[in-house]
């Protein structure tokens, strides 16, 4: 697991680079999902198989920015699932963006994630790992990530980020978004799911919602490289992460791009979801 921490560190020293210096504008690909691909999308997922390929340990890479599992090492433990540049599209207005890696053994699903890392391309550049608990790594001028702190999540927090169109909400979910915040929560969404995730875990805790909705009725964030990550991250911290009616980490793959409703939270804040969404 060391070997494929080093790997990502060394991969998000070099796609923070390209994100300061590199070229910004739009590639004319698409990636599976439709997302039309910047070229900065193609750069990084190519930083990271690099880096990947080096890695024995790393049997498989299953890429948000390509339609199929490429294997790397045929005697690997594990199999990395990623999403090379979440947010990419914040970049252009300077805001910030990030990777996110799933580690799972034997097979890319749930029950078999052993791992999670997150890197947030910010103001500072910083890593944060779940293995057996959730540690805090932060850049440091000779470009090494140096740890800080592990990271726990408060029973309740104080912040609420309610994504997807609003007006593609359900009624019930419009309610319960609407009570949290009359309870003096406050909105913190940028778009970008590391940053906003990132945020609810250092600031000790609230809820991240991206719901299905009328436009996205199965939910816009994908399973195998970005909700099954942060989801063994919210647990490994203290707190939890539902679907509305169950775990996430209970949920089943039936194509590697599939998506779902998403919540993240700490314990009350994801209670009042399952109580809300346990009426309809
Ligand atoms: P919306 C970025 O495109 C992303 O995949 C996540 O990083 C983010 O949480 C979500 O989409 C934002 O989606 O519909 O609010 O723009």
């Amino acid at each position: 697991m060391e070997e494929i921490v080093d790997a990502i560190s060394r991969a998000a020293v070099r796609i923070k680079r390209a994100i300061e210096f590199g070229d910004t504008s739009y590639s004319k690909s698409l990636n599976k999902t439709g997302d039309t691909q910047l070229k900065l999308d193609i750069a990084s997922d190519l930083i990271i198989e690099e880096e990947f390929k080096k890695t024995l340990c790393v049997k498989a890479i299953i890429s948000e920015e390509k339609e199929t599992a490429q294997t790397l090492n045929e005697d690997g433990k594990y199999i990395v699932g990623y999403d090379p540049l979440d947010g990419s599209s914040l970049i252009d207005v300077n805001l910030a963006v990030g990777s996110i890696f799933a580690i799972y053994e034997k097979e890319a699903d749930a029950k078999f994630i052993t791992a999670a890392v997150y890197v947030v391309y910010g103001p500072r550049t910083e890593m944060v790992t779940a293995i057996d608990d959730v540690k805090l790594y932060r850049l440091d001028e000779s470009s090494n990530f140096k740890e800080i702190k592990n990271i726990k999540l408060n029973k309740k927090g104080k912040l609420n980020a309610s994504g997807g169109t609003q007006k593609g909400w359900a009624d019930y979910h419009k309610k319960l978004i609407d009570d949290i915040f009359a309870d003096g929560y406050r909105l913190r969404y940028s778009g970008g799911m590391v940053p906003d995730l990132h945020q609810i875990l250092l600031k000790g805790g609230g809820l991240f919602s991206y719901p299905s909705t009328t436009d996205a009725p199965k939910g816009k964030l994908r399973l195998l490289f970005e909700v099954f990550p942060f989801a063994f991250v919210f647990e490994k911290a203290g707190g939890k992460a539902v679907d509305g009616k169950k775990r996430l980490l209970e949920l089943e793959v039936s194509h590697i791009h599939d998506t779902s409703p998403c919540f993240f939270g700490s314990g009350d804040e994801i209670e009042r979801v399952l109580n809300e969404y346990a009426k309809h």
